[in-house]
């Protein structure tokens, strides 16, 4: 195990053939743009190659294949993209775990796994080692590779809102747009698009909002009733955290889950020097400065008042 250079990865790939590529499980944007990628450019080369997505390409990312022939070879090649770790590989583990020939990620905490091995934790986003790495192969980037890349580059970055956006990511978002991608489509797919279950269940919760001390804590609630009324599926439950930090003037945000009967599942969101973590830690749980959760047993009335107090605690220390 030992870490290579980007050019070294690129002189690799033109001298090898039949890959496959993998992405990571629970498979965002930036991991199957990164694969997507990175095969259309392989393919270029007149090479073989065919990404396996480690899940299912929902509706939303069905363009990162489109006018992709189906290939099927022998695989000699195991490339993985934007993945950490082996675990991270879930399902694939078993098959491909010790197999993997080159890996090409972003995350800091990688612990390398393939024989070679590149990461840029600077990277915003793995499209944008992605979009070096196609350079180095001497593969002119059309707009269907550049479609993928951009959809790294803006998923990983919240439309390029995080504090993780460099000026090099902007740059190749220039390039990726000279080229011709369609950013505004994919910006409108990614961000400005919901499931109609997902605009159901956010307006049931918004029904449950209470404001407490000054209006500086904001709780809303979720019950098992409300998902199965709207028809919300996990996907369309991710992210209702973030609903009750949004409002003005709100320090901590918090966000009841009905997960059984009298269980439920806290998430805590707090700007400035409030601690999440802290008041998660009252009930057996933790996370970080920003964004903590935990479990609380008995009925919804008992587990408000409960996150409340501790809440109140952190807000008067
Ligand atoms: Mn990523």
């Amino acid at each position: 195990m030992k870490m290579n250079s980007l050019n070294e990865i690129a002189q690799y790939l033109k001298n090898t053939d039949n890959s496959v590529i993998l992405t990571h499980r629970y498979p965002d944007g930036d991991t199957l743009g990164s694969a997507f990628a990175l095969c259309r450019a392989l393919r270029k080369l007149g090479k073989k190659s065919r990404v396996i997505v480690n899940g299912v390409l929902t509706g939303k990312f069905q363009y990162l294949a489109k006018n992709m022939d189906e290939q099927n070879f022998e695989y000699e090649t195991v490339i993985a993209v934007d993945i950490a770790s082996t675990s991270q590989l879930g399902e694939l583990e078993e098959e491909f775990g010790g197999k993997v020939d080159v890996s090409v990620d972003h995350h800091g905490m990688n612990m390398p796994f393939a024989k070679m091995t590149y990461v840029n934790a600077k990277a915003a986003a793995n499209t944008e080692n992605i979009y070096y790495l196609i350079k180095l192969l001497g593969v002119e980037i059309d707009r269907d590779i550049a479609d993928c890349i951009y959809t790294g580059l803006c998923t990983d970055t919240g439309c390029f809102k995080f504090s993780n956006v460099t000026s090099d990511t902007m740059r190749i978002a220039a390039d990726l747009m000279d080229i011709g991608c369609d950013s505004a489509l994919i910006n409108r797919v990614m961000f400005d698009t919901k499931s109609l279950s997902r605009i159901k269940i956010e307006r049931a919760v918004l029904e449950t909002l209470t404001l407490h001390c000054d209006n500086k804590i904001a709780v809303i609630n979720t019950t098992m009733a409300m998902e199965k009324e709207t028809g919300a599926e996990d996907s369309d439950m991710d992210g209702l955290a973030a609903i009750p930090r949004q409002i003005e003037g709100v320090v901590i945000g918090i966000t009841i889950k009905e997960k059984g009967e009298n269980h439920f599942r806290i998430s805590v969101r707090t700007v400035d020097d409030y601690d999440a973590a802290e008041i998660c830690k009252n009930f057996g749980g933790g996370g970080h400065h920003a964004a903590g959760g935990c479990s609380i047993d008995g009925t919804l009335d008992e587990a408000k008042s409960k996150i409340l107090e501790a809440a109140e605690r952190e807000l008067r220390k």
